[in-house]
């Protein structure tokens, strides 16, 4: 039994000590590999370069490293009956739920005008607005969309919701579907995008949509860069129409050196580290995820590629 390992960064090494310590039955190969690939039954992979995995004829599943797939879904060669696993795991939604929470307590408590009046050393107060008096609206509600709302609930935010599917969850008003759009928009003082990069969902964030905000709005962007129409949103940056924007995803990464966002006194942005997948934490999803399918019991996570997601 082998698995392959292509992550991004440094964490090739991080994760076959991780996996090596939890499922030593499991033989780790990191990426380039140039053994047999009939050989490798699992593949742990970020961005591997298309047409990469179809070299493998016996891959039993695809484990994403990231919560999104979309970076396997953009491969046209992607081996059509291999399984595809998101990550679900602890750590990872821990990780985006602070970064939510950290995000839309930034723009509740204004501190891009407090940091704006910093630098031009005024001291001025902001008048302060009730929590109960503004509505955190959030795209997507799955794993993540959910627990980061749940832990919003201590704040007092009025709390919406919208998804593709009809939900209902307790201190939150859901809406779904493009007919649920409008209406979810109308009252979202602070919108967060969490949802997986789609056909459906490509270019969500666009004019039309900040103008269906009320004027002054925030958006916070931790889905994906390709979400999001970023001339747009300088746009309504611009005009007033929204009053900030933290953005943590990019329609290119790493952010080209000329582009206005690293200039834009109403944009907070984070080099795509809202939620990073640590091994010592995510091995466990894995490995899990592993010896379910060698005993014969179905995967968990598993991503339905036509959705998307
Ligand atoms: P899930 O698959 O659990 O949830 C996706 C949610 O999006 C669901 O509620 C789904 O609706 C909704 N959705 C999908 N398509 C549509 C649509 N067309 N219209 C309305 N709603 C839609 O994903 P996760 O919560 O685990 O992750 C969400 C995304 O977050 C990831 O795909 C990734 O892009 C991003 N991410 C970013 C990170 C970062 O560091 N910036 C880190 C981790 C994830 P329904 O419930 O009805 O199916
Ligand atoms: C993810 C990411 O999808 O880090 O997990 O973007």
């Amino acid at each position: 039994m082998a698995l392959l390992i292509k992550t991004d960064i440094d964490r090739g090494n991080a994760w076959t000590e991780a996996l090596n310590a939890h499922y030593p039955e499991l033989k780790t190969y990191t990426w380039p590999y140039d053994g047999d690939p009939a050989k490798i039954d699992y593949a742990l992979v970020w961005q591997p370069p298309k047409g990469e995995l179809k070299r493998y004829p016996n891959l039993r599943a695809i484990f994403s490293v990231g919560a999104g797939i979309d970076h396997l879904a953009s491969d046209p060669e992607l081996p059509p009956n291999v399984p595809v696993v998101r990550m679900v795991e602890p750590g990872l939604t821990a990780g985006m739920t602070q970064y939510v929470v950290l995000s839309v307590l930034n723009h509740h408590r204004f501190m891009l005008d407090y940091a704006a009046q910093r630098r031009a050393k005024v001291w001025e107060e902001i008048p302060q607005i009730a929590a109960e008096a503004r509505q955190v609206g959030m795209l997507g509600l799955g794993v993540l969309g959910r627990d980061a709302l749940e832990k919003l609930r201590a704040f007092d935010f009025k709390l919406a919701g919208w998804s593709r599917s009809p939900k209902s969850i307790t201190g939150v008003t859901c809406f779904h579907g493009p007919a649920g759009l409008d209406e979810f928009l109308a009252g979202t003082d602070i919108l967060v995008c969490l949802l997986p990069l789609t056909a459906e969902t490509a270019d969500l964030l666009n004019r039309d949509l900040f103008a269906k905000l009320p004027a002054g709005a925030a958006v916070i962007n931790v889905g994906r860069g390709g979400q999001l129409v970023e001339e747009d949103l300088i746009e309504a940056l611009d005009s007033g129409q929204l009053s900030g924007a933290t953005l943590d995803v990019f329609r290119q990464e790493p952010l080209p050196e000329d582009h206005p966002f690293w200039e834009h006194p109403r944009v907070f942005m984070t080099p795509h580290i809202a939620s990073m997948t640590i091994p010592s934490s995510a091995v466990r999803a894995v490995v899990a995820n592993i010896q379910r399918l060698e005993a014969g019991e179905a995967l968990q996570h598993v991503v339905d590629l036509k959705r998307g997601y």
